[in-house]
């Protein structure tokens, strides 16, 4: 059966995933995107129902790349290939972008939510949950994060147990069921240091780390002036640290990494950034005069909703012991 076209078009990006090349078995329910003909330049790919092909020339969707490596997918199921390609690069790379994920009401509703959190009483650098970081600029102290955020605003969690955010996970993580276990917002003010290179799952061990991901929602257009994500791809695949040991990585391990390559992540405003718990990340400083905050939700494959009361007493009891709340000069605390 023939779709109507729709003049719709979804972004996807990134090179062309090796494995889809070859047909491939739908799960249950979701169709399968199947590279069916390469017309030039122009790869025409077909979505059939129940997993299976539909014959070339019967095709639902139509991808079409541009030179700077964006697909672009129109159709009827065009918003579906563009999320399946994305898969493919997340399960090749370690990390993909959707594009567009959050219309423009959505955006302002979180983004003043991230407003009004900021002047709320609770935030100080003594309370764990609203560390701060020294200015590279003048040494201020600055608001870095709330961690955890969501239990502190209904809009940010009703938006993180969303249709958007629980379909991109479930895809991702291959499964039809899948829960939240933390929750951040880090808001990277003008002047605020960036992350140095570290994979996730250092700071959390106890499960399988491909069952793990983060959704990274952009809620304001990410540069490489303002600290966007940088990932070093295809270092997915195993855990770089000893068992136990929560830290960024030291210079020899990131010298083993040299051959890998790295790519800046930057994105708009309302695109996710989808990453493996093993994906090795860093990310710069905010050098321009603008914040850069990102609402960053980690979720784990299955139904475990006790895991997000295991992961906050491990984090809390680990920053606590942290001397380095001691700079503050006050006694750290959990608000
Ligand atoms: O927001 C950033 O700049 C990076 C944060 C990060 O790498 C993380 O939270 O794992």
């Amino acid at each position: 059966m023939l779709f109507p076209w729709s003049d719709e078009t979804f972004l996807a990006e990134g090179p062309m995933p090796t494995q889809s090349r070859q047909a491939r078995q739908g799960e249950a329910g979701r169709p399968t995107v199947v590279p069916a003909v390469l017309d030039g330049e122009v790869p025409v790919w077909a979505v059939g129902e129940d997993g299976g092909a539909e014959p070339a020339g019967q095709c639902l969707v139509t991808c079409t790349r541009s030179a700077d490596g964006a697909a672009r997918f129109a159709g009827i199921r065009g918003k579906i290939a563009a999320w399946m390609y994305e898969r493919e690069i997340y399960r090749q790379q370690g990390f993909a972008v959707f594009r567009g994920m959050l219309d423009g009401p959505t955006l302002a509703i979180l983004n003043s939510e991230a407003k009004r959190l900021e002047t709320s009483e609770i935030v100080a650098p003594s309370n764990i949950r609203t560390q701060h970081v020294r200015s590279l600029v003048n040494g201020s102290l600055l608001l870095e994060k709330f961690d955890p955020v969501l239990d502190l605003s209904k809009a940010l969690a009703d938006f993180s147990s969303g249709d958007t955010i629980l379909e991109a996970s479930r895809l991702l993580l291959a499964t039809p069921s899948v829960t939240l276990f933390r929750d951040k917002l880090i808001y990277k003010h003008p002047g605020a240091p960036g992350y140095p290179l570290h994979q996730d799952y250092s700071w959390w061990h106890p499960v399988d780390p491909s069952s793990y991901c983060t959704l990274a929602v952009c809620l304001s257009d990410c540069t490489d002036d303002n600290g966007a994500i940088q990932f070093l791809c295809d270092t997915h695949h195993s855990h770089l640290l000893p068992q136990g040991e929560r830290r960024a990585l030291r210079p020899a391990e990131i010298a083993a990494l040299e051959a890998k390559k790295s790519v800046s992540c930057q994105t708009r405003a309302g695109d996710i950034i989808a990453f493996h718990s093993l994906a090795v990340h860093w990310s710069g400083p905010n050098l321009s005069s603008a914040s850069r905050p990102i609402l960053y939700l980690g979720f784990i494959a299955g139904f475990r909703p006790e895991l997000y009361g295991e992961h906050r007493r491990r984090q809390t009891s680990g920053l606590l012991a942290d001397l380095r709340y001691g700079v503050h000069g006050r006694e750290a605390c959990f608000e």
